[in-house]
């Protein structure tokens, strides 16, 4: 005994319809997985910066010095991922926060400090050492983290 399968030319037309249907639903998902993965491996933007220091002597012999965020002003997009990397030159300490980001940290001499973060809004952000606060503390050391659209 045989079974005889009738498939009538509608049927063939319905099955073309469901796989074509199945295998253009499957590109299109894997094709979202893919734009979503590379998305998240996004690297992070690297800025390296040094702590600098400015010396002079005056002419009655009275000494100034004041230390330097080396480049003071750091431009960045909103959204984007950063990566300061802070590297401690001169001065054997530099605590400090950046005013809006919740960020906290320390640059010691002769290492490098690595700050991440992603601003979520536009403005400019101080980052304020709390040593060298002004000209009587060896400051201002203060630079600026500039967040555009
Ligand atoms: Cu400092």
């Amino acid at each position: 005994m045989s079974k005889v399968l009738v498939v009538s030319k509608k049927q063939i037309q319905w099955f073309i319809v469901v796989a074509a249907v199945i295998i253009l639903a499957g590109v299109y998902l894997s094709w979202d997985q893919s734009r979503t993965v590379s998305g998240q491996a996004a690297e992070p933007r690297i800025f390296q910066l040094v702590t600098g220091e400015y010396k002079t002597t005056t002419a009655d012999g009275k000494v100034l010095e004041v230390y330097r965020w080396d480049p003071g002003t750091i431009y960045v997009n909103k959204g984007e991922s950063v990566e300061l990397h802070i590297n401690g030159v001169n001065g054997n300490s530099h605590p400090f926060v950046i005013e809006g980001l919740g960020i906290r940290g320390e640059v010691t001499k002769g290492k490098t400090t690595i700050v991440r973060f992603t601003a979520t809004k536009e403005g400019t952000y101080p980052i304020q050492c709390l040593t060298h606060t002004d000209m009587r503390h060896g400051g201002p050391m203060v630079g600026y983290i500039v967040v555009d659209e």
